[in-house]
């Protein structure tokens, strides 16, 4: 049966940054995100019995090489749990995310790839089942099951059955917006697989970085849960600035920021001292992503384009989980 689905992407208020398995993709620290609108991936994945093997086209091009072998491993996982180890797929994805945005499109790729897939070969999952199936494709895409902020609970269990996402709060629960701040990028990119594995592995920061954690979650989910934007965006801000100090204590070291990173940090400091409530994250790489409220939106969009080396700046709120059509 021919199933779709739509998911979006997802930005870390409290990042993951590590694993403890790789192949089942266990990280060492639970981590909060916020789903965004705007950035999603549509897939269709139709399971047939006259396919020999599977097909992947991506925005109508057909892929091959090492994306299409990411999607046909993770087709083994959903084939395994159906039972149905000789049926394959043809699946085809059409990607929103722009790619300059600094948005991992493997977090939406793999939540729609799970949720048509699942449907497709006739599994009955539940959103739990769900986000931890979608783990196995990438980490950050478990926590896009949901819409507005979800939590991915790192879980204890060697074989990854406690380790998924939860939903915190829905998306009406509170308009938060988040700026995509784009910055012309010349460096050679540490992937984030690369960079976490190097971190865990060699860098001395890395066990303040986990002990900081169950802090910064607990006053996390307590200032969502009373909208209390200062507390959620100093939290987000100060670990993002956690996350990034471990990779400079790496071995080789290194480090995602640009100047540019830097100056956009800059403006958004300024920003508050000016009264504006505006707080920064950044993921693996040199992007930075601003935190704010609707009310404030020309004032940060303005501001943030005026700083030097911004090539563009993207708005998006608050968006909804995987949809089925
Ligand atoms: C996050 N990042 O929490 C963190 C913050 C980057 C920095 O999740 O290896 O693409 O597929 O599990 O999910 C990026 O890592 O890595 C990421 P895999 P993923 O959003």
């Amino acid at each position: 049966m021919k199933a779709t689905a739509t998911a979006h992407t997802n930005i870390a208020l409290i990042k993951y940054w590590g694993k403890r398995n790789e192949s089942l993709i266990l990280p060492t620290n639970s981590s909060l995100s916020l789903t965004l609108d705007g950035f999603r991936t549509t897939t269709t994945v139709d399971f047939r019995d006259e396919l020999s093997q599977d097909t992947f086209t991506l925005n109508d091009e057909i892929i091959s090489g090492e994306q299409y072998n990411r999607v046909t491993a993770f087709l083994d996982l959903i084939r395994r749990s159906a039972g149905k180890n000789n049926l394959y797929a043809a699946v085809q994805s059409i990607n929103e995310v722009p790619t300059a945005a600094g948005f991992a499109s493997s977090a939406s790729g793999f939540a729609a790839l799970a949720a048509a897939g699942s449907k497709s070969i006739g599994l009955q999952v539940t959103d739990q089942e769900l986000s931890r199936l979608t783990r196995q494709g990438s980490g950050s895409a478990c926590r896009s099951i949901y819409g507005g902020f979800a939590e991915w609970k790192m879980g204890e269990q060697a074989d990854g059955s406690d380790s998924f996402a939860v939903p915190v709060a829905p998306t009406e629960h509170w308009d938060i917006r988040v700026a995509a701040v784009i910055l012309s990028d010349t460096m050679k990119k540490v992937s984030s697989r690369e960079g976490m594995k190097r971190t865990v592995e060699t860098s001395p920061f890395y066990s303040g970085w986990i002990d900081s954690i169950p802090s910064d979650m607990e006053q996390m989910k307590k200032g969502i849960a009373n909208r209390d934007f200062e507390k959620v965006g100093k939290i987000a801000e100060a670990n993002c600035l956690k996350m990034h100090a471990t990779t400079l204590g790496a071995n080789p070291p290194f480090t995602y920021w640009l100047d540019t990173t830097l100056a956009v940090m800059q403006t958004v400091r300024s920003m508050r001292d000016k009264g504006i409530a505006a707080y920064f994250t950044i993921d693996a790489g040199p992007n930075v992503k601003v935190l704010y409220l609707p009310e404030d939106e020309k004032n940060v969009e303005k501001t943030l384009r005026e700083t030097p080396g911004v090539t563009d700046v993207i708005l998006s709120k608050s968006g909804q989980g995987v949809t089925y059509y």
